[in-house]
């Protein structure tokens, strides 16, 4: 049988690794194996460590959005092969769209190795409400209007935490929650029976504004190994440093679209995240791990606002940490422009298909 791909795709904290990792453990209940892709505009991913720390295989297209790393994602994707998964999932960057002409469309040369489901699009629905008002932010309003406009199926995320969410004009919205898993089922026997139509158009997309929009984005990316002069739980180790970096973005009015950030330390991890300024973290794994001296962090900020004033105050909140970092590395960027190594224009989707 070849696997089954499914893109989940989505804005930035719509909930796509969260929904990824519940169909994961969904598919180990009915005996099927599956495998995750990451995809970054730079390395040290706290979505992949998440994915790793709970066992489901996973292979990362780093410096660089999908369709600019196309021939990255192929060769990931025949890697996954080794562990003969039944689904591979693959997460795009949350800023980033267009997938069907330069990543969906592009792979249907290889339908001799996979199946491609139909294109599932997250939305958040408190981020859908924030972007009806009038002082939305123009350039995520952009991003997230282009990505609905591709979806063969859109998946309104979190009905936990709200069931309403506003009328989205996509043809097919299904609302799920992968906190509590309802709805992911559902949503896996939609897409892996793959009876809706899937990919049958390609956006009409000006480049130029979607790399505009992109840009007005602030990146970073910093990971290290963290030595405590005094052993310190995961969880107490990441909290005051987390709070402190988030107080500090409001401060210097960063406006956060998703900071999240993970200690793992051999007795347990613990990841927080947040998807605006001054919200209560979500907060998951072991609060209860044992004490530690060692911990490797990771942190991911995406915010609107100057990536050189991100980097000073991630600098600073780091020197509140008592202990010694080794193989430190931070990245802090804008995006740079998309530049897919393929296109499938509207008139070349018959020939493909
Ligand atoms: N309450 C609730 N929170 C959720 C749900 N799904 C995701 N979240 C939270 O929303 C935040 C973002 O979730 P992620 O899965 O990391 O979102 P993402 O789309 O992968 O984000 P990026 O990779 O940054 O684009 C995290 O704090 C999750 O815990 C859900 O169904 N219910
Ligand atoms: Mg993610």
């Amino acid at each position: 049988m070849k696997p089954t791909v499914v893109f989940v795709g989505g804005f930035l904290g719509a909930g796509k690794t969260t929904l990824i990792l519940s169909a994961a453990s969904e598919l180990k209940k009915r005996g099927l194996r599956c495998a995750a892709i990451l995809n970054d505009q730079s390395d040290a991913l706290v979505d992949t460590q998440l994915v790793e720390l709970q066992g489901v295989p996973s292979g990362e297209v780093t410096a660089g959005c999908f369709c600019c790393r196309l021939s990255d994602l192929t060769a990931q994707l025949e890697a996954m092969l080794a562990h003969t998964p039944d689904v591979i999932f693959a997460e795009p960057v949350g800023s980033c769209t267009d997938i069907s002409a330069t990543v969906l469309h592009p792979l249907l040369a290889q339908r001799d190795l996979y199946r491609l489901a139909p294109f599932t699009v997250l939305v958040d629905p408190q981020r859908a409400e924030a972007l009806m008002h009038a002082d939305a932010d123009a350039n995520i309003a952009f991003l997230f209007h282009k990505q609905l406009q591709e979806a063969d199926l859109v998946c309104v995320t979190k009905s936990d935490l709200r069931a309403k969410f506003p009328e989205l004009g996509a043809p097919h919205v299904r609302q799920l929650s992968a906190r509590t898993g309802q709805g992911v089922a559902a949503w896996l026997d939609e897409v892996l029976a793959g009876e809706l139509s899937a990919q049958k158009d390609v956006l009409d997309i000006d480049y130029e504004r979607y790399a505009q929009a992109e840009a007005a984005l602030a990146w970073l990316n910093f990971r290290a190994v963290f030595e405590s002069r005094v052993p310190i739980s995961p969880g107490l180790l990441l909290g005051p440093w987390f709070d402190g970096i988030d107080r500090s973005l409001t401060k210097a009015n960063l406006q956060i679209v998703h900071l999240k950030a993970i200690a793992a330390s051999p007795t347990g991890y613990v990841k927080a995240a947040m998807c605006g300024n001054g919200q209560e973290p979500a907060i998951e794994g072991a609060l209860d791990a044992s004490p530690s001296l060692r911990h490797d962090i990771t942190l991911n900020i995406r915010a609107l606002g100057e990536p050189e004033t991100m980097a000073a105050i991630v600098e600073q909140e780091l020197l509140g940490l008592d202990g010694h970092f080794a193989e430190r590395r931070m990245r802090c960027f804008r995006p740079a422009a998309p530049r897919p190594e393929r296109r499938v224009l509207r008139e070349q989707i018959a020939a493909v298909r």
